[in-house]
């Protein structure tokens, strides 16, 4: 393998400067001199853009006229982050920009900070795909992103004075959208409704509306690859002219209806994750962005063609479906096969099946998408006919493969009964070649409990690649000063681009001067956190405590409540005089999370933490020894500031409910250790990191398994173990609601009588590991030393090494120009 390290690009900072003013002057209309952070930052943006297109168009010229195959993501979700610092990098301009806006006046980190990230994305899923066409660009393969333009992403969360969640919008486009380019000249159009007909032999599909998908393109340039793709997000727009005659009846409101109507498609991103918001605009959106980008596709790969030969199609591109969310895609291309170009229904399955592979992110029941048949015949009445035909077939195809009656009922695509529902997991795994689960445990419980029947029939179906995260955005970017170290510990910086010689740091972990190097870039960085967290949040947490981490989606599964029982239980043991001052590790526990504006119980959680955050640090008896901070609004520009600042990584769901987890990735690549339950990617990581390395604690999945089939008691773990008792006797006796007994009555609750993801089991577990943990945090040399090994044996986490997993196992493609 050839070793790439940092490109450089041949611009000059006086070019780049000369660049960005000419930019201001000519396309904005403002004088350098007069110009604000905002003008800066547009025009840089516009530079470096500008820089990236000669190979975006040889990368795209490259893609249509050569021979590899290409890869279709298609994901409802992309949680970016900020654009610029990522683009700079993989263009080689950051020395340029920096110098070059230095010498017109301005400091290049207010420019950066002027960006607005794109939160196109709920969670992991959303940031996998940001992930993953990063990685895709930077080895080189020729791939389209796919998504939805929303106007709104996710909510921006602040707390009241009760520490309740309130939702904001998050108009990330109000300063404009300079990444984005809009082309109007390959729109697509989208049609909804209607009936199918009978026209001689032919079923025709008469839609009662239509909306045009405007695709706006952003640059996705790869690292040290010369290659930029791109990612492809689609905007809806009306195709009806502002109706004149409505409007001069003066009703204003109903002359622009149908814009209103059309623009709503691409309005706001879902702020739901796990479970599924029925909504028939959800639906909508999804086969908005999935037949736009077929359109597109074909488009592409066969310009000007009347008659294109689809059954090439599989030979041009595959498409990953991103969960079951583009899962509509397979009807809709069977449906332009056989309506569209008079393919045969055997000739467009072929093709069809062979195009679609499926990745599911999830075990949870509820999170698996059903529609109702019935809703899916409204909006898309020939998509439904298609779909039973679909399912008519597998199951003549199951019955003679000899599949017992009973299981072919439990595999059918569309369910019987009254209100037939349409299992889009189902159709996914059926209507494509492979599925992949994200982590090995996540991709062996797929198998064995939640599409059994399917592994059954279909064994060679089912596939695994543990997910990835960039090195580029989350160690390189984030934590410049460890990527220093690290460069320096192996003489080179082609880790970057290839994440598996970070295993050369191994032995440095023995080094006592690189240990001590690595112990003072951890100090640095949670001073930079504690700056940072002071301007941002008006809160200074102290380096001298142990930053201890917790930031994911709220969710039961993911166990928060966990944790802040601990806290609190931390809390009364301090109060009662149960615990040692003198033998206390000073810590500050970090939350970072959004809950889904519907889910009660998630927000009930949040006002708990906030509440108990807020107790703590005003009682003086706690004052240096334990701190609970909880910052609004965790996204991504935060998770890059606390990530390489964290000492403790906390991945504590419940075993057997996280696919993976991805920011477990992040943290073991930054230098922290892992307090976990063997659960998703925990388990691999772990395993690379050595046992002696991560804090393993709790119930394994088949003893969660054998306690459920025994019936699970919660209250005989809260009878059992003071600790426990008393923390949750704390928050039922109005503790942290001012003296409220009722505030926090569900949460109680639930932990004694349901109490489904069994933190009540695993208290007493966690709460004696936090000793094995604080022993070893006490030996300075020792944990670091841990950390280092936690580095050196995560390059296997990179999403270069799951790309190549995709590329080999499942989508049996490459690089550009090596065919
Ligand atoms: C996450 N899923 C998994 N879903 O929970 C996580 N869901 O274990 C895994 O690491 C990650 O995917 C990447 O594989 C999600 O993030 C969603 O965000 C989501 C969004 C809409 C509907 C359902």
């Amino acid at each position: 393998m050839v070793k790439k390290t940092a490109p450089r690009s041949q611009m000059t900072s006086e070019e780049f400067a000369r660049a960005v003013r000419e930019r201001l002057e000519h396309m904005q209309g403002v004088a350098p001199s007069s110009a604000c952070v905002d003008d800066v930052y547009q025009a840089v943006v516009a530079v470096v853009r500008d820089h990236l297109m000669d190979s975006w168009l040889a990368t795209k010229d490259m893609m249509v006229h050569g021979s590899t195959k290409a890869v279709g993501y298609l994901s409802a979700e992309y949680l970016l982050g900020s654009q610029l610092p990522n683009s700079l990098l993989n263009a080689g301009l950051t020395d340029q920009f920096e110098q070059g806006v230095r010498s017109l006046g301005f400091d290049p980190e207010q420019v950066i900070e002027a960006e607005h990230e794109p939160g196109l994305g709920n969670g992991g899923l959303g940031r996998l795909a940001a992930c993953y066409i990063d990685s895709l660009a930077s080895l080189g393969v020729p791939a389209f992103g796919y998504g939805i333009h929303y106007q709104y992403g996710i909510f921006e969360q602040s707390f009241d004075g009760q520490g309740r969640q309130v939702e904001h919008p998050d108009y990330w486009l109000a300063g404009g959208d300079p990444w984005g380019h809009e082309d109007l000249n390959r729109s697509r159009r989208v049609s909804f409704g209607g009936r199918v007909v009978q026209e001689g032999g032919r079923r025709v599909w008469e839609p009662a509306w239509c909306v045009k998908a405007v695709p706006v393109d952003y640059l996705v340039p790869g690292y040290a690859s010369g290659r930029v793709n791109t990612l492809r997000l689609w905007e809806a727009r009306s195709y009806d002219e502002f109706d004149l005659e409505t409007f001069n009846r003066s009703d204003y409101l109903g002359a622009v209806k149908p814009q209103v109507e059309a623009e709503t498609i691409s309005k706001v991103l879902y702020p739901e994750d796990s479970t599924l918001e029925g909504k028939t605009l959800r639906l909508e959106q999804q086969y908005f962005f999935v037949a736009a980008s077929i359109a597109d596709a074909i488009a592409t790969f066969y310009p000007g063609q009347d008659h294109p030969d689809l059954a090439t199609l599989p030979d041009r591109i595959c498409f990953q479906l991103n969960d079951t969310h583009p899962v509509i895609g397979i009807p809709e291309l069977m449906r332009v096969l056989i309506d569209d170009y008079g393919y045969d229904w055997d000739a467009a399955w072929s093709i069809t099946t062979r195009t679609f592979n499926y990745t599911c992110h999830t075990l949870l029941p509820e999170a698996l998408e059903e529609w109702s048949a019935e809703l899916i015949g409204s909006l898309l009445p020939r998509h439904l006919e298609i779909i039973r035909e679909i399912d008519r077939r597998f199951v003549s195809d199951l019955a003679s493969r000899g599949t017992g009656t009973d299981q072919v009922d439990r595999m059918r695509i569309v369910t019987a009964g009254p209100d037939p529902k349409v299992r889009m997991a189902y159709l996914a795994t059926v209507g494509g070649s492979y599925v992949n689960g994200v982590a090995e445990l996540h991709s062996r419980l797929l198998k064995e409990v939640t599409l059994k029947d399917f592994s059954q029939v279909f064994p060679d179906k089912f596939m695994n690649v543990t997910n990835g995260v960039t090195p580029r955005r989350f160690v390189r970017l984030a934590n410049p000063g460890l990527s220093d170290l690290i460069t320096e510990g192996l003489g080179t910086d082609a880790w970057v681009a290839d994440l598996d010689l970070l295993k050369g740091l191994e032995p440095l972990a023995d080094d006592p001067a690189f240990v001590d190097r690595f112990i003072q870039v951890k100090r640095q960085n949670k001073e930079d956190f504690a700056a940072y967290s002071r301007r941002r949040y008006g809160f200074e947490p102290d380096p001298d405590t142990m930053f201890d981490s917790i930031v994911k989606r709220l969710h039961e599964y993911k166990r928060q409540s966990l944790k802040i029982l601990a806290v609190i239980a931390q809390y009364a043991a301090i109060k009662d005089g149960t615990a040692d001052p003198a033998g206390i590790l000073p810590r500050t526990v970090i939350f970072g999370a959004k809950a889904a504006p519907g889910y009660a119980m998630a927000k009930l959680t949040i006002r708990l933490i906030n509440n108990v955050a807020r107790v703590i640090d005003s009682d003086p008896e706690t004052r240096g020894l334990l701190s609970v901070f909880y910052p609004r609004n965790y996204n991504i520009e935060l998770a890059e500031h606390l990530i390489p600042a964290t000492d403790l990584d906390e991945q504590i769901s419940q075993a057997g409910k996280e696919a993976s987890g991805t920011s477990n990735m992040k943290f073991a690549l930054n230098g922290a250790l892992t307090v976990g339950t063997l659960d998703g990617a925990n388990v691999e990581i772990r395993e690379r990191v050595g046992a002696g390395n991560f804090f393993l604690f709790g119930l394994e999945v088949p003893e969660v398994t054998r306690l459920y089939e025994e019936g699970y008691d919660p209250r005989s773990y809260y009878e059992a173990d003071r600790r426990l008792k008393t923390a949750v006797d704390m928050v039922a006796s109005g503790v942290f609601s001012d003296g409220d007994r009722d505030a926090y009555k569900p949460l109680v609750q639930d932990w004694l009588n349901k109490d489904y993801f069994m933190t009540m089991a695993d208290f007493s577990a966690y709460m004696d590991i936090q000793s094995t943990i604080e022993n070893a945090y006490r030996d300075k040399e020792g944990w670091a030393r841990k950390a280092i090994l936690n580095v050196a044996n995560s390059g296997y986490f990179s999403s270069d090494r799951a790309v190549e997993d995709y590329l080999r196992q499942i989508w049996h493609t490459g690089p550009l120009g090596q065919e």
